[in-house]
Order: C-alpha cells, then structure tokens, then sequence
C-alpha cells in the first residue's frame, strides 16, 4: 500500500470538486481530487447551462473566469409563456441588476480540469473502491485503488463532491441521517444541435402538451427539453418527432422561427426533489450533488453546488489561515439553508409548469382542479410585478451567507 498525504482530500471531478480545489489552491490549501472516470467521460456529460451571479463571481475568485467572461452570454432576462402567452421575467430590472449567465457546465468543467493541470495539482482519474475512514478522527484518510496500486491518502478533511451515486454519503451511519426525496412522475428529454436558438433569452414553456424548454450555449448552439413519460426511451424519439412536438409546445411566432438541424445528443433524465441532512459528518462534508438533487426547472442544481462550494471553501481557509476550527460546525446548517431555499423554488417552478396529469393527488384534490390551481397561480405570478419580481429574485439566486 501506498501513503500519500494532502490537507483536503476531494472525492470526485465534476464541477463541484474542480472548484472546490481550485479555491482552496489560491488559499495555499493542499488538495488531490480522486475521479472514478476518466476527465472525458466526466466532459461527456451535457448538463446545466446557467449560472447564477454568484456563481460566476466564484469561477473570477479561482481565476478561472477568462473563458466564460469572453464566450459566455449575460442574460438580463427569461420568458416563461403559459399555453402560447409569452412573458419576459426582467431580471436585471426587477432585481436592481442581477443577471444570469449562460455557459456550459462543460466548458465550465473543461476550463477548470485545464487550470489544474496548468497549476500542477494532482488527480486520480479512474481511481477505483474509493472509501473514506476514520472521519470522525482529527487523522482521516481515503484508500482507492489506481493502475493497479492501493493506496492511503493520509489528509486533515475530506469533501465528498462524488455526486448523486457517490460513496461519501453512504459513509456517513444511516441512523444518523435523514434523506428527503420525491421522485416526479416525468422526465426531461434533451436535445442538443447546432444551430442557432429560437429566441435570444430562454423560455420556458407550460402547454396543454406538457412542458418544454428552449435553452442555448452559444449563438449557434441551442439546447432543448421536452417533458416526457417516463416510460420513454431515447429511441422513441426521432429527431423529426422531437422538433414537431418542441413547435407544438413553444409559442406559436417562436415555433415559426425555428431553425432545426440533426440532433448532437439527446437523453432522458429523471426528476428528482432529494435532500440529505446533515451534510457533514466529523470531518466529512457533503457538496453538491452528493447532498442534494433538484428538478432542472429552476435551473439551481449546479448554482446549489457552488454555493456549497463557497461556505466549505470560507470555511476550510478560516481553519488554515487563523486556526478558527470551531467554525467547522457551520457548514452543514449554512449550506442546507440555501439548499432548501433552492428546493423549494425548484418544486415550486416544476410543479406550476409540469403536466401531472394521471398522478395520484395527494392533495385530495382531482387532477384538473389541481391544474387549474397551478395555472391560476402562474397567471398570477407572471401577472402581477410582485410576483415577477419573487421569480427574478430566486432565479437570479438569493445571496450566499456567511461563516459566523
Ligand atoms: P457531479 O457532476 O455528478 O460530479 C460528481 C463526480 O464524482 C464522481 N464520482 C466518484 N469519484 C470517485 N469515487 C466514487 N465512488 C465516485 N462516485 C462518483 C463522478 O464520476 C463525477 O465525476 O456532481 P457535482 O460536481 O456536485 O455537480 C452537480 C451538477 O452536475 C448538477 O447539479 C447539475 O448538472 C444539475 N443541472 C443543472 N444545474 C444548474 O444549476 N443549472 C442547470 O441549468 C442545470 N441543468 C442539470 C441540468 C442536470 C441535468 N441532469 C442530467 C441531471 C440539466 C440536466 C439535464
Ligand atoms: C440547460 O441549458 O441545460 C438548462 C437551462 C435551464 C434549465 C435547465 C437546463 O432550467
């Protein structure tokens, strides 16, 4: 067996781990991240699109901001149209000047692996059994298994940032977490083609077909959602059926104008509220996806992992740079109340938006009452300037909060 030793050992390369690492670097703070997969098979994966201010304001603080502030689009605004009727959320206005970013977790995890082999930091691609001890001890480690070799990876903390499927949650003793969870009777379908997208700003779409979203990367990428039963497979879906049913369920002048193409990737994901508290364990914590899962329609899965990201990183240098281990404690209480707060949106958003027909109520209610409820309550909200203005406030994301 081989001993390596590192200050935070970092379990997982997606997004969340990547910049975990990367801030904790610019404090001086030693890391080695260790990855079941390869870095292509993590870039492989075509996810999220927006980021929140924060977000972007963390990606400057790691210095890795110069792609994403030159190919990446300020949004000031999104639209949300209910059966046909489109109306624009002024984010910018509503909320004195918060915007949101559209950029690619992809590019974002690209630019991130890329700054970390420039600074020569060290990963574990294709590390294998990785399995956190003794975390409730003040001298933790992680065995795994890489090229053949086992290894024991001594370190101070471990961050657990190996998503939905990690090992890091399972390590914390069942009894003494609770996890929260709805599953949603429908999936998204995703397509991504290039060709240039329908509007300039997202939209969201409520129709009498179900939902639909028409999101972009860039000028001449365009990246779409269509909820689907899920019964379906990718294979049902030609192409050609995907764009016919995207122009039923997308204003009718949006439709139009659509420029459609042959698909680049298409795949259907599951809709899941989850929430496991606490987030922390002695010196094991939780961040990003390895905690919590929202649906995408409030587009918070990956912000909810940055703002995770920026409490364990505060955190993490307090203890390093002033020996304040007493803040430690904190993270799992700050991290969940943000996490929640974004839970709560994302139900929110999904269920105003998401045909549920067929769905037994728990409500009480039949089905049609409670979709005109939801339809009411739409009009509502996009009628009304307050209402606008509590969607621009959520979706623009609500501060991250500070270590007392
Ligand atoms: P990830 O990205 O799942 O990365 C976890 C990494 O850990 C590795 N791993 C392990 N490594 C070592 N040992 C083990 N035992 C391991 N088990 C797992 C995995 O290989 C992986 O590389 O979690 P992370 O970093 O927390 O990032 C979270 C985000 O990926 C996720 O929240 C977002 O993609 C969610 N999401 C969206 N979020 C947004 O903020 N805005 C959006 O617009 C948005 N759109 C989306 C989304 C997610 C989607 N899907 C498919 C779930 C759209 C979709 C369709
Ligand atoms: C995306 O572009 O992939 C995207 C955008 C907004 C969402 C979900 C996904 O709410």
């Amino acid at each position: 067996m081989k001993t390596i030793k590192t200050q935070v050992a970092i379990i997982g390369a997606g997004p969340s781990g990547l910049l975990l690492g990367q801030l904790l670097h610019k404090q001086g703070i030693d890391n080695i991240i260790l990855e079941r997969v390869t870095g292509d098979y993590v870039l492989g994966r075509i996810r999220a699109g927006i980021l929140e201010q924060g977000f972007a304001d963390l990606v400057r603080e790691a210095g890795v901001a110069e792609r994403m502030d030159a190919e990446g689009h300020v949004h000031e605004g999104v639209e949300l149209s209910v059966n046909g009727v489109r109306h624009r959320i002024d984010l910018k206005e509503l909320t004195g000047g918060d915007v949101v970013v559209c950029y690619g977790q992809v590019e974002i995890t690209r630019d991130l692996m890329d700054a970390r082999e420039a600074a020569k930091l060290e990963t574990y691609y294709e590390a294998s059994e990785v399995q956190p001890h003794d975390v409730k001890s003040d001298t933790p480690y992680v065995t795994f298994k890489h090229g053949g070799e086992e290894y024991r990876l001594e370190c101070d903390y471990v961050a657990g940032c190996d998503g939905f499927h990690g090992v890091s949650r399972q390590t914390i003793p069942q009894e003494l977490r609770t996890e929260h969870e709805r599953v949603y009777p429908f999936g998204w379908l995703g397509l991504m083609a290039d060709v240039p997208p329908c509007n300039e700003e997202l939209i969201y779409a409520m129709s009498e077909r179900g939902f639909a979203l028409a999101s972009q990367r860039s000028l001449t990428r365009s990246r779409y959602y269509l909820q689907v039963p899920l019964t379906d497979k990718v294979e049902d879906w030609s192409d050609e059926r995907f764009w016919d049913e995207l122009k039923k369920r997308l204003p009718a002048d949006v439709a139009a104008n659509m420029q459609t193409g042959p698909s680049i990737e298409k795949s259907i994901a599951p809709l899941r509220s989850f929430v496991c508290e606490p987030m922390q364990y002695g010196n094991l914590f939780l961040v990003g996806d390895a905690a919590h899962i929202v649906p995408p329609t409030g587009a918070k899965g990956l912000n909810l992992a940055a703002s995770d990201v920026a409490t364990l990183y505060k955190i993490l240098t307090r203890v390093y740079k002033n020996g304040d281990k007493d803040c430690i404690s904190q993270y799992s209480e700050i991290a969940l109340r943000r996490v929640w707060n974004g839970e709560r949106f994302s139900w929110w958003m999904t269920n105003m938006m998401h045909d549920f027909e067929g769905e037994v109520s728990s409500t009480g209610m039949d089905p049609l009452m409670q979709k005109r409820f939801m339809e009411s309550e739409l009009n509502y909200y996009l009628n009304s300037e307050n209402g606008r203005k509590v969607i621009a406030e959520q979706y623009v994301g609500l501060p991250y909060e500070e270590p007392k």
